[in-house]
């Protein structure tokens, strides 16, 4: 097996009152990745603040802080080979007007503000230990074997 990454992924207030916690899991799971860490919550601003600090000059930055703060998301840490890269790419772009069909983005939202999951960036290296550590305690990180990895990876 090739080296196994971990990737921070959040099923953001919206997918959570359309229901979409169960489709956004299922794709990962089919994919092989491995859930090691789960967490439903409401986020309070600090944690907003500092998860999206980045954007904290952005002019749409007091909006994205509301929203991701108006309503429970699911926190998860997802595992598998290249995790970080590979679940961008199952997301789509950023605005999911211009995301594939076939993506998370492209099949379940519309527009750039109510997007349904954030993922860790790997145009960003380190962003994803950073925001696992943010959100979860290390025993939080559940250590296991899929039944199915030997069949997973080569
Ligand atoms: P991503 O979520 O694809 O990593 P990002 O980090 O650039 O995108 O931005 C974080 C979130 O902020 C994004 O999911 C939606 C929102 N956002 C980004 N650009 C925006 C813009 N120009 N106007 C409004 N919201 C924006
Ligand atoms: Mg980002």
């Amino acid at each position: 097996m090739s080296e196994q990454e971990r990737t921070f992924v959040m099923v953001k207030p919206d997918g959570v009152q359309r229901g979409l916690i169960g489709d956004v899991i299922s794709r990962f799971e089919d994919r092989g990745l491995k859930l090691v860490a789960a967490k439903f919550k409401q986020i309070d601003r600090d944690l907003a603040e500092e998860h999206y600090g980045e954007h904290e000059d952005k002019p749409f930055f007091d909006g994205l802080v509301d929203f991701i703060t108006s309503g429970p998301v699911m926190a998860m840490v997802w595992e598998g080979q290249d995790a970080v890269r590979q679940v961008r790419g199952m997301m789509g772009e950023t605005d999911p007007a211009e995301s594939a069909p076939g993506t998370i983005r492209g099949d379940l939202g519309l527009d750039l503000g109510r997007n349904v999951i954030h993922g860790s960036d790997h145009e960003d290296p380190g962003s994803n230990e950073r925001e696992i550590e943010l959100f979860f305690d290390d025993e939080e990180l559940v250590d296991w074997e899929r039944v199915d990895e030997t069949w997973l990876y080569e």
